[in-house]
């Protein structure tokens, strides 16, 4: 295993240190954002976290091994790199076998950051139950690492170009709980409020933690989603978002987007029809999960 997992010095210091860890995915650099912005606000996330007094550890492969910190060399090299694989589950041995460059969805992140012992990830947005689900089968692989891998993944909720209901639905028959800050409802990702409830509303970082702890100490695993509604300033208005969304699927199906290329698909034409709006709402609501990921694995230290 230590062949296949290297630690960038920053994190192997906090590691030998004890301190707070806080693994960040690589697929919304290589494939959820366009350049520059990727990499701008893949360093701007990560110095959120550190000034919270945690540590980043942005994970990828790059050479055939699992790589949990990245130089900003490296975090360059995947911001410019279109031709990095998306990486879930079923893809990572490849990348590792084949020595691929390959960027980790929320899936992968989850198993790498697992293996490195790393129990807190700061993502954008799950991956969940696609609309139309029932006929095309599209089920993010993200929602079964949920359900096995112990990890707590900050998000803004789902992506709304999801059915979020099916994939409430789905993580509750896998037993995996959502956690909401801030609000009863489970969050919408361009927006604060999907109407739709979340399980536990635990609006402190200790409460957080000790409902994970629990979890865990009662041998139940499995990871739990930390549901972080995005500022209201920074959200997109609802109806646009709703409107610009379905016209987004609809040139996804006429042009037969299907697979892993279906949500950067949606991602990019969904900035394009808001005229960058979404973009900047994507920005502000992975900083605003940042903090609150590093406050929730400062809280799980102690
Ligand atoms: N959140 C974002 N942007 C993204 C993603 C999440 O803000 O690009 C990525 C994550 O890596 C997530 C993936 O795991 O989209 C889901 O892809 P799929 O629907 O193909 O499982
Ligand atoms: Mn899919």
């Amino acid at each position: 295993m230590n062949d296949l997992i290297q630690f960038s010095p920053e994190v192997a210091a906090a590691r030998a240190a004890g301190q707070p860890v806080v693994a960040l995915e690589s697929t919304i650099i290589a494939h959820g954002m366009p350049w520059p912005q990727n990499l701008e606000t893949a360093r701007e996330v990560e110095d959120v976290i550190r000034a919270e007094g945690a540590v980043p550890a942005t994970i990828a492969v790059i050479g055939g091994r699992i790589r949990v910190g990245l130089a900003p060399d490296e975090l360059q090299q995947l911001a410019q790199a279109p031709d990095a694989m998306k990486l879930s589950r079923r893809d990572l041995p490849f990348a590792i076998a084949t020595g691929r460059l390959g960027a980790t969805t929320v899936a992968a992140t989850m198993i790498c950051a697992h293996l490195a012992g790393i129990e807190v990830f700061v993502t954008g947005g799950i991956g969940g139950v696609h609309r139309g689900a029932e006929t095309s089968f599209d089920i993010s692989a993200d929602l079964q690492e949920l359900a096995h891998t112990p990890v707590a993944v900050v998000c803004a909720g789902a992506k709304s170009i999801l059915d979020l209901g099916l994939t409430l639905e789905y993580l509750e028959t896998h037993g995996v709980p959502v956690l909401s800050i801030g609000q009863d409802n489970f969050a919408a990702f361009f927006t604060p409020d999907s109407g739709l409830k979340a399980d536990f509303r635990l609006d402190t970082p200790e409460e957080q933690a000790r409902f994970i702890r629990a979890k865990w100490a009662l041998g139940l695993g499995g990871g739990v989603v930390v549901s972080n509604p995005v500022p209201a300033a920074q959200a997109m208005p609802r109806d646009v978002i709703d409107a610009i969304t379905a016209q987004a699927l609809a040139e996804a199906g006429q042009q037969g987007i299907q697979g892993k290329a279906i949500t950067p698909f949606l991602l990019a034409r969904i900035k394009a029809l808001t005229g960058g709006q979404s973009l900047a709402t994507n920005i502000a609501l992975v900083k605003h999960n940042a903090v609150a990921g590093a406050r929730l694995a400062r809280a799980l230290q102690h």
